[in-house]
């Protein structure tokens, strides 16, 4: 095999899967059809925070072995790792992946390989992709190879999971996946899973689906334990006590890119076979109110209220989909003063003002804690106590544990008993 390869989209997964295989190799051509990505990588320099991608980048540009460009050009493989951006109906918006492809349909040629890694919807390669390449008077499986190839990487860690993780090789027929499969064997450690397309499409679909059900359980779970009086966390603890059992954690909501999005691929392709799937994901979507809804019952009028938390998960910047936002619009809508601080995300990214840990808890109110960062974590009690008007800790992700007798802390756990004297009135 020829070891040319151009990777069309340089973003999260283009760029590290792009320097692997640089490393390995391969010459590569990066395409983005964003100047300060292609400007910023052809001078060495990463245009995304990744762990251990800014030196490796930097070599391998240096040593020439990868180019960016605006455009394609000539190829043995061209990979497909453009975003599928999310309509307001919850479908799948297509448009850039069939951009791409047909972007690079002037510089096929016959034995080419093309490779698809966005997340699609099932059935996405066999019956969008394909016919665009067969309109353009190429056989699939015969004249040119095609497969789906999805990632499982874990930001911050992307570019070890690329390596050690498992990969699965969809193709549209068995050669088209051998071929594939070969071109990640030149640096994949891990078991590389030759299948079909449809099967490596709904798989990841699947993964991420099974975690959206599974959390939507524990959140049931706590809306259930919060009408009956009992202790959720308990529950969960000891229901996982079983050796098959992996109840997961309740929280304010699932936020992100994958677990949020991903079933909606799904049940776009089949609505009517998708019950428990929707229903997932109602209930994960019902979590901010249920977060203010348990608010309003320790606060009865309007009130400073200070959210610890506004990315979607623990030790990130990234507020996509983040449950800490939806909470804090309703709680304004209801009147309430509302500081926001967050140690990873920074003022450009948000609409609303951020604070500094003193000035988010100064004469505040209650403290809702949204987001299992280390920092809130390890939360020193006595400063916070210090600057508190009434010090009531809100943690709906049950991420808190050494906080002091002198705090009202109140979690999944023990939703009804709100000592009363700590209620907040209008002063
Ligand atoms: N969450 C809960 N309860 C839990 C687990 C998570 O409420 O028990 C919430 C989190 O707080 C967060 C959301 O779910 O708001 C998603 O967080 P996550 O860390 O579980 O998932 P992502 O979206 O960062 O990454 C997922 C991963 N997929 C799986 O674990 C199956 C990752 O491996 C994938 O690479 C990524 O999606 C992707 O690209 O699809």
């Amino acid at each position: 095999m020829e070891n040319k390869i151009c990777v069309l989209g340089l973003g999260y997964i283009g760029l590290p899967t792009a320097v692997i295989f640089a490393q390995n190799g391969w010459m590569v051509t990066g395409v983005d059809v964003n100047s300060n990505t292609v400007s910023s990588i052809n001078s060495g320099k990463s245009p995304i925070k990744e762990n251990g991608l800014d030196i490796q980048l930097k070599q391998i540009v240096m040593d020439k072995k990868l180019k960016a460009s605006y455009t394609p050009t000539h190829a043995n493989v061209f990979i497909i790792a453009v975003p599928t951006p999310h309509d307001k109906d919850n479908t799948a918006n297509l448009s850039i992946v069939q951009a791409a492809i047909k972007s690079i349909l002037p510089y096929l040629r016959r034995d080419n390989i093309i490779i698809l890694e966005s997340t699609v919807p099932p059935r996405t390669t066999r019956d969008v992709v394909a016919p665009i390449l067969e309109r353009a008077g190429f056989i699939p499986g015969e004249d040119v190879y095609l497969a789906y190839c999805p990632e499982r990487v874990l930001p911050g860690r992307i570019l070890v999971e690329l390596i050690e993780n498992n990969r699965i090789i969809g193709g549209i027929n068995e050669i088209s996946a051998k071929k594939a499969a070969d071109v990640y064997r030149t640096f994949v450690e891990g078991n590389v899973i030759e299948t079909i397309a449809e099967s490596a499409e709904m798989s990841k679909l699947m993964e991420n689906t099974y975690r959206d059900v599974n959390i939507a359980l524990a959140n049931e779970l706590s809306k259930i334990s919060e009408y009956l009086n009992i202790d959720t966390h308990e529950v969960i603890a000891l229901a996982n006590e079983h050796p098959r059992v992996n109840v997961h954690q309740p929280g304010p909501g699932v936020g992100g890119h994958c677990i949020a999005v991903d079933p909606y691929f799904i049940i776009e392709k089949d609505p009517i076979n998708t019950n428990l799937i929707r229903t997932a994901r109602s209930i994960n979507e019902s979590m901010p109110r249920f977060v203010v809804n348990q608010v309003d019952k320790i606060v009865q009028t309007p009130a400073k209220i200070t959210i610890f938390g506004l990315a979607f998960k623990g030790n990130v910047d990234d507020i996509r989909n983040s449950p800490s936002l939806e909470i804090i619009d309703i709680l304004k809508e209801k009147g309430h003063q509302v500081l926001a601080h967050d140690p990873y995300v920074r003022q450009e990214q948000v609409d609303i003002k951020l604070f500094t840990f003193e000035e988010a808890l100064k004469s505040s109110d209650l403290l809702i804690v949204l987001t299992d960062h280390d920092e809130f974590k390890s939360i020193d009690w006595n400063r916070v106590v210090k600057l508190m008007n009434k010090v009531i800790v809100f943690d709906p992700k049950n991420c808190i544990s050494n906080f002091n007798d002198e705090i009202q802390y109140i979690n999944y756990s023990n939703l009804n008993s709100i000592d009363k004297t700590y209620l907040i009135e209008a002063k």
